[in-house]
């Protein structure tokens, strides 16, 4: 059955050049943009994407961050979408992500780790909502 999920090139992965890659290994895989965004994210909005972490301690980093510049946000679809992105995306902690991932192959620090993808698809659902409010 095929899904949905949002995915963000954060905005190190813009500065560094890394739109293209990441989306040459998104194509390679088979799973479909179907929808793609460039822009820079308010706090309010940063918030709100990442509001399941307000209470942790690296929050006001977080939302620095992913506000800090320009970033893609996009729509991927297909067969297993949300896990299949993440699997690409590797662990959170790049030095812990395997190479051939993501994040195995380009980022050090847990805080600019290159890429986001939702993790459920309640997530997937809000999040999207959040990106994309009239398209799906
Ligand atoms: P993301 O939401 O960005 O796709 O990453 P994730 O699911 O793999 O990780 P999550 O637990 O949702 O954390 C969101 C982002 O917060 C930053 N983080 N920093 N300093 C820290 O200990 C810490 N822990 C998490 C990471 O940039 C992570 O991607
Ligand atoms: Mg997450």
């Amino acid at each position: 059955m095929s899904e949905r999920t949002l995915v963000l090139i954060k905005p190190d992965g813009v500065k560094r050049g890394l739109i293209g890659d990441v989306i040459a290994r998104v194509e390679r895989k088979g799973l479909k943009v179907v929808a793609m965004d460039l822009r820079t994210l308010d706090a309010e909005t940063a918030k709100a994407h990442y509001a399941e972490h307000a209470e942790k301690p690296f929050f006001g980093e977080l939302v620095e961050f992913i506000t800090s510049g320009p970033l893609v946000a996009m729509v991927l679809e297909g067969p297993r979408a949300i896990e299949s992105f993440r699997a690409l995306a590797g662990a959170t902690d790049p030095v812990k992500a395997a190479p051939g991932t993501i994040r195995g192959d380009h980022a050090l620090e847990i805080g600019e780790n290159v890429v986001h993808g939702s993790d459920s698809p309640e997530s997937a659902a809000r999040e999207i909502k959040i990106f994309f409010p009239d398209r799906f």
